[in-house]
């Protein structure tokens, strides 16, 4: 079997500017203190928190073809991007707490400079693949994967404080999982570009052991590359995670949420990972809040070797009498 990786680097990307709702800044600070690091300790792993990045508010950052804060998302996502890259020039996994999910732009870029090309894992309820032209909110969480796809780089107006980055994805190396909430432009451009998508239909169909068989079969036909999981806790049925700022009905159990971490965590192949959307300041009650944090805690241990069969580590020994 491969070695599988133990070794953590933590970034806090505390962005909220790729949407318009106040507090999923303040998640990576929540993630901590629900003891995310002393949890991955607790199984083996070492950890190297790198704190949280700061991102400055781009004055006059007026829409650009609709879309909101284009040059504050830019330069925060370059910054992030250099971070990423450091991260993985230091040998960790490296693990992206957000913010919103415009922060898979230069998380991504980040982790293929550093390394080449990666297979992307997106989970989400949403597709997140808008170019700014097809965007109905104007929203850059919303648009993300269309800005890393080599083959939409020529439906991509110029955009402010992006020159930094180029396409780095080929359509052939994403796996979306999830999706249940995605617009009719999205869902050409998927069609288009013959992306492989397992939509809530498909996880009832065949199930979450079969996605994810499938999944790696479809991703590792090519060659085997680091992967890169995107992960947006809204992927999880908002009776479980409904702390995050666009919730849509009908998403995954816990179950199958923590089951494509466990299985991606086998395959010694995960080199990054984004956790994002988590919200606090979305929740109705103190419940929402904590089962959404300690849901997004769960699947980046799941990330990390925690299984749910119990686990030891490799030196333990039974005490003698
Ligand atoms: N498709 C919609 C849009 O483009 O605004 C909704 C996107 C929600 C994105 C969330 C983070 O995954
Ligand atoms: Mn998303
Ligand atoms: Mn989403």
């Amino acid at each position: 079997p491969p070695p599988l990786q133990r070794s953590v680097g933590i970034i806090g990307a505390p962005f909220s500017k790729g949407q318009s709702k106040d507090g999923v800044e303040c998640a990576p600070n929540k993630l901590r203190a629900a003891g995310l690091l002393d949890r991955l300790q607790q199984q083996g792993c070492a950890v190297k928190d790198y704190g949280n990045l700061t991102f400055e508010n781009v004055a006059l950052d007026e829409p650009v073809n609709g879309s909101k804060s284009v040059r504050t998302v830019g330069s925060a996502n370059q910054r992030l991007s250099e971070a990423v890259k450091a991260v993985k020039r230091d040998g960790h996994t490296a693990v992206i707490l957000g913010g919103d999910h415009s922060l898979a732009i230069g998380s991504i870029h980040g982790h293929t400079a550093a390394v080449g090309p990666v297979s992307v894992v997106w989970v989400d309820a949403h597709a997140d693949i808008n170019t700014p032209l097809t965007s109905n909110t104007g929203n850059v969480h919303g648009q993300p994967m269309s800005y890393l796809l080599y083959e939409l780089q020529s439906k991509l107006p110029p955009l402010p404080n992006f020159s930094w980055m180029k396409p780095c994805v080929s359509s052939r190396d994403l796996v979306y999982i999830g999706l249940r909430d995605v617009d009719p432009a999205e869902h050409y451009i998927m069609k288009l570009l013959a992306v492989k998508v397992f939509s809530m239909t498909q996880v009832d169909q065949l199930g979450m052991a079969r996605v994810m068989e499938e999944t790696c079969d479809y991703l590792w036909d090519r060659a085997k590359k680091p992967i890169h999981l995107s992960y947006d806790i809204d992927a999880i049925d908002p009776s479980i995670t409904p702390a995050t700022g666009t919730p849509a009905v009908g998403g995954l159990t816990y179950r199958e949420g923590v089951y494509i971490t466990e299985y991606l965590y086998q395959t010694g192949l995960l080199s990054a990972v984004d956790m994002v959307e988590v919200n606090p300041l979305r929740g109705r009650t103190e419940d929402d809040v904590r089962s959404t944090v300690s849901t997004a805690v769960d699947l980046l241990l799941g990330c990390f070797g925690r299984r749910r069969e119990g686990n030891h580590l490799p030196d333990y020994s039974l005490p003698e009498p």
